[in-house]
C-alpha cells in the first residue's frame, strides 16, 4: 500500500534527527498497512451498511502522540475557531487550496500517508469509488473541555479518512454520532473511513473535567465528477452581478 519512499518520508519528517525512531515508525506503518489489508472486507461491508467503518489501533500510541505534536508545532497551519450555537471547536487547516492532487506536496507526515496513491486506492475501493481522486483537503479538528462539532452534513467531497491522534476515555464524551443511529467513539490511533452519504452528524461535548483533548486529523477526497467545491459565478453588469444570471461554475 505505502511505498518505501512514503515510509521514509513519513519517518524522516516525524523524527528528523532520530534514526532509531525512524526505523520504529517504518515498522509501525508496515503493520498498519497489513491491518488495513486484513480488515478491508469487513470495512467495506460496514461502509456499505452505515457509511462509516472504524479500524481500531491503526497507528500506535507513540507515533500518534508524536504526530499530534508535529501537526500542532511544525506544520504551517491556519487556525479557525468555530463558535456556533450548537457546538464549538478548532479547525487547524493543513491544506485548503484544492490544488490538483498531482501537484499537491505532502508537507507533513499525515499528508504523506493520505496522499500516497496506494493508500488512496485502498480507501476509495472500500468506500465504493472507482473514479480518479482529483483533489483533497486536509485539516485537524481539535476539541477541548465543552467542545463539540455542531450537527452538519458534508456537502462537498466524496469520502474521507480521520485518524484520531488523541482522545480522552469515552466516558468523557467526544462520540461521533450520525442521524442513522451509527456511532463511533474514537480512541488514539483509530482510523475512521467515511463515505459521504448526506447524513447529518455531530460529536458529543467533552466533559468539563476531561483529562485530555480530542483531535482528529482528516483528509477529504474529491473524485472526478463527484461533489467538488464549486463557487457560484454571475454575469457582470454595470450595476453589479445579477442573481437572475446565476450559473454554476
Ligand atoms: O472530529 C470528528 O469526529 C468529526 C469530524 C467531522 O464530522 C467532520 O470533519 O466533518
Amino acid at each position: 500500500m505505502w511505498r518505501q519512499d512514503d515510509l521514509d518520508s513519513f519517518a524522516s519528517q516525524l523524527y528528523p534527527d532520530d534514526e532509531v525512531a525512524q526505523a520504529r515508525a517504518r515498522e509501525e506503518l508496515l503493520s498498519a498497512a497489513a491491518s488495513l489489508r486484513d480488515a478491508q472486507d469487513e470495512l467495506r461491508r460496514s461502509i456499505a451498511e452505515t457509511s462509516i467503518a472504524c479500524l481500531r489501533g491503526f497507528l500506535g500510541d507513540q507515533v500518534c502522540e508524536d504526530l499530534d505534536r508535529h501537526l500542532r508545532e511544525q506544520t504551517p497551519i491556519v487556525i479557525e475557531k468555530v463558535h456556533a450555537e450548537q457546538g464549538r471547536w478548532q479547525i487547524d487547516l493543513i491544506d485548503n487550496e484544492y490544488i490538483p492532487i498531482a501537484e499537491t506536496k505532502a508537507g507533513d507526515p499525515f499528508s504523506v500517508l493520505c496522499l500516497s496513491p496506494g493508500f488512496i486506492a485502498a480507501i476509495a475501493e472500500m468506500s465504493g469509488f472507482g473514479e480518479t481522486v482529483v483533489t483533497t483537503r486536509r485539516w485537524v479538528n481539535r476539541y477541548g473541555a465543552g467542545d463539540s462539532i455542531t450537527p452538519h452534513d458534508d456537502t462537498t467531497g466524496d469520502f474521507q479518512v480521520m485518524i484520531c491522534t488523541t482522545a480522552p476515555p469515552g466516558e468523557y464524551g467526544g462520540a461521533l454520532v450520525f442521524e442513522n443511529g451509527t456511532e463511533a467513539t474514537l480512541q488514539r490511533g483509530d482510523l475512521l473511513v467515511m463515505r459521504h452519504a448526506d447524513l447529518v452528524h455531530w460529536t458529543t461535548p467533552l466533559r468539563d473535567d476531561v483529562p485530555s483533548p480530542r483531535a482528529t486529523a482528516t483528509c477529504r477526497y474529491y473524485v472526478e465528477g463527484g461533489r467538488l467545491p464549486r463557487s457560484r459565478v454571475y454575469d457582470h453588469s454595470l450595476v453589479g452581478p445579477k442573481t437572475g444570471n446565476r450559473k454554476d461554475a
